[in-house]
Order: structure tokens, then sequence, then C-alpha cells
């Protein structure tokens, strides 16, 4: 068994159904871990509305390949529609980090090469995982992110 984080986000539709539904597939039965939720300045080029971002942190077994496909189904499940990179969407689901794995295959990069550079992933990662994410990292990465609540009173 091993840690793996998946980044959330959602910045269309019910922002708070859409991440619950998300944590639900990412788990796939596995123990879990949530992160709380944070209202975050969307980050890209398109004027877009705020984004809820969350992290979850699994107890697994899965390969890394698996993580993967669940992170995609997750946003399959979500309606996602794949238009403007970096665009609006129902539900956005990177594997940011799996304890004792790195790949740079550009179909699962792992580390997530933008993690490090984004609040909105440090932020939540760091509530569950601060032997990985420092508060100079933090310091360090770009964009506004405010706390709104646990997932479930969201
Ligand atoms: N891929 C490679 N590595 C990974 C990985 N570690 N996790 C491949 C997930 N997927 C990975 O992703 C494109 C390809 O990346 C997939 O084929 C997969 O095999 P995508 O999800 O189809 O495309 P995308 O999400 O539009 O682009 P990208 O580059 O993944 O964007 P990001 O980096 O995910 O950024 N601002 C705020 N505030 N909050 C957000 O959540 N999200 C984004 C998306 C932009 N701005 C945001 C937020
Ligand atoms: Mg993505």
């Amino acid at each position: 068994m091993r840690r793996a984080f998946f980044s959330l986000g959602s910045n269309l539709g019910d922002r708070g159904a859409l991440l619950r539904a998300g944590v639900h597939a990412v788990r796939d039965g596995d123990d879990a871990r949530v992160s709380r939720v944070y209202v975050t300045e969307p980050v890209g080029g398109v004027a877009q509305p705020d984004f809820w971002n969350l992290v979850v942190e699994v107890a697994t077994a899965a390969p890394p390949r698996e993580l993967l496909a669940r992170a995609q189904r997750a946003e399959a499940e979500a309606g996602r529609v794949r238009d403007v990179r970096w665009g609006p969407r129902t539900l956005d689901v990177d594997v940011v980090w799996i304890d004792g794995y790195a790949s740079d295959d550009p179909d699962l990069t792992v580390p997530h090469p933008r993690a490090f550079a984004r609040a909105f992933v440090l932020v939540p990662w760091r509530e569950l995982a601060p032997d990985l994410v420092s508060d100079a990292d933090v310091a360090s990465a770009g964009g506004a992110v405010a706390l709104l609540g646990t997932l479930d009173d969201v």
C-alpha cells in the first residue's frame, strides 16, 4: 500500500456535488482522506468562473495506470467536455503524486509538472501531507486561494 494524491477542481455546474462524486470515483473503495475545499482564482489564459479545489489522499495498492484511469473516469462521469485547454470544466482531476513513483511519460507525468507552481494544489495538499509540501512551497506558488469549508458542508 502507498499514498497517492489527486487534485480535483470544478468551475462549472454544482461544484460541491461534482467534487463529492469525484472523490467517490477516485477512491474506488480505497481508504481516503479529503482536504477542505478552497475557492481559487483561475490559473490559465481565459476569463472564467472561480474554481473550487480540493486534494484527495488514497491509501492504495492500485498501479499508477489504474490511478490515471480513475481520474479520467471521474472526469467522464462529470460530463466533462475537453475544449479549451485551461478553460472552464465541470471536473478536472490530476494525479499529483504517488509515493515512490516518478514518470515523465506525457500520458502520465508524476509528480504532476505544474503542481508545485499552483497554490490551488499546494494549499489543500499541505493539509494532508506536510511532509511533502512546505510553507515555503506554498509561499512561492501562484494564484489566490480562500478557504470555503469542508466538503460535507459546501
Ligand atoms: N496527463 C499526464 N500526466 C497526468 C497526470 N499526472 N494526471 C495527461 C492526469 N493527467 C495527466 O489532460 C491532458 C493529458 O494529460 C491527458 O491525456 C493525461 O493522460 P486533460 O485533463 O485532458 O487536459 P487539461 O486538464 O485541459 O490540461 P492540463 O494541462 O491537464 O491542465 P491542468 O494542468 O490540469 O490545469 N485553475 C484553478 N484555480 N483550479 C484548477 O483546478 N485547473 C486547470 C487545469 C487550469 N486552471 C485551474 C485549474
Ligand atoms: Mg488536467
